[in-house]
């Protein structure tokens, strides 16, 4: 007879405040398999659920410094262990203890002294409830995952975008930081997938989203914004910066090679940039901020592409700035297109 957790040992936290029980108990749980560690008193259940994340709880109702219903209703208020099964420890004669430990939310109960099968097979019975429910957590996490992520470079996805996005602008809003935003369009993609063919687009997808992801910085936002476009959003950066941090980005993904059979791609993106400035522009929306981004990216590639196009935001009928574009000025992108230019 033996007791597992999937494939390994169940963790079991023994709480009784009798030396002898607390012994005896513990070696016929280690003799079935089970990891086991113990506590004398209730008082440090909670605390101890927390580091060692036992699979379950096994809990002495009768306990001097503090009773397994107060060790049971602290480990049920805390976020962090309450779903971990707990199963009461009752003499046979405590019908009433039971019904107050289930109605405080423990599993299940089992009477002392023990008859080791029931023991066992109350045991397997809570931690098959303590299997589900990992496995149910686990899931959630993946369907969180992939509701919040894009599977392809892993980056925050647009709904995740659109929500921090207002955020950033909110906070920007209050606290009179500028906030700039950078809006990546790859040049002449379709050739690539055309030329190479969907696998290597994909990659060349993935590199840029590291490269960016890996520049970010903490408070910044980068996000898949849609099929071959990403957005970078720069809290606290001015006009100058964002466009420094655009002109960088634009130039490292014309130095990235992508690796092919047919030799290695050069990849090109056009940039479109603003900057929210409370000061400036009042109390504005978080997509008329984007708007003007994506004006500024829409120009961009009508100039020629592999640029950068700064476009100010205005406001009611007072003229925006100038528009600043940056682009290699050696550079004809409109003759050769950087998305089919093959080395070696
Ligand atoms: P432009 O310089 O004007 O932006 O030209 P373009 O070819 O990049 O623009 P267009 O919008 O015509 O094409 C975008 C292409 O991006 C078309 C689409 O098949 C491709 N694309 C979008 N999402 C993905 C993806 O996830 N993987 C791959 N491989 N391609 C994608
Ligand atoms: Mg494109
Ligand atoms: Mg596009």
């Amino acid at each position: 007879m033996s007791i597992t957790f999937g494939s390994r040992a169940p963790k079991l936290l023994v709480v009784d405040d009798e030396p002898t029980i607390l012994d005896i108990l513990t070696r016929r749980l280690q003799m079935l398999g089970c990891e086991v560690s113990t506590l004398s008193g209730g008082s440090k259940v909670v605390e101890t659920a927390r580091s060692y994340e036992p699979d379950i709880v096994l809990l002495d109702v009768m306990m001097p410094d503090l009773d397994g219903f107060s060790v049971l209703t602290a480990l049920k208020a805390d976020p962090d262990v309450q779903d971990i099964p707990v199963v009461m420890m009752t003499a046979k004669s405590e019908v009433e203890s039971r019904v107050k430990g289930l109605d405080l939310g423990a599993h299940d109960y089992v009477s002392k002294p023990y008859e080791t099968p029931e023991l066992v097979a109350r045991i397997r019975a809570a931690l098959r409830v303590k299997q589900l429910q990992d496995n149910l957590k686990q899931l959630n996490r993946q369907l969180e995952r992939l509701a919040t992520s894009d599977p392809l470079t892993d980056l925050p996805n647009r709904r995740t975008f659109d929500e921090q996005f207002f955020l950033a602008v909110e906070r920007s809003r209050r606290s009179g930081e500028p906030l700039s935003v950078l809006m990546f369009d790859f040049d002449h993609f379709k050739r690539i997938n055309d030329t190479f063919g969907h696998q290597i687009g994909d990659d060349a997808l993935r590199q840029v989203g590291r490269l960016l992801n890996n520049r970010r910085r903490i408070t910044d936002l980068v996000a898949r914004y849609g099929g071959e476009e990403f957005i970078w959003v720069l809290p606290g950066a001015t006009d100058k910066d964002a466009i420094e941090v655009a002109d960088w980005a634009r130039r490292a993904v014309a130095e990235m090679r992508v690796e092919t059979d047919r030799g290695a791609v050069s990849l090109a993106v056009t940039v479109g940039v603003t900057t929210y400035l409370a000061g400036d522009h009042g109390a504005i929306s978080a997509s008329s901020v984007l708007e003007v981004a994506d004006t500024a990216l829409r120009e961009a590639k009508l100039a020629g592409r592999n640029r950068v196009r700064f476009l100010p935001i205005s406001v009611g009928t007072a003229p925006a700035g100038e528009a600043i574009e940056v682009s290699d000025s050696d550079l004809a992108p409109s003759e050769e297109p950087p998305g089919i230019t093959r080395y070696r």
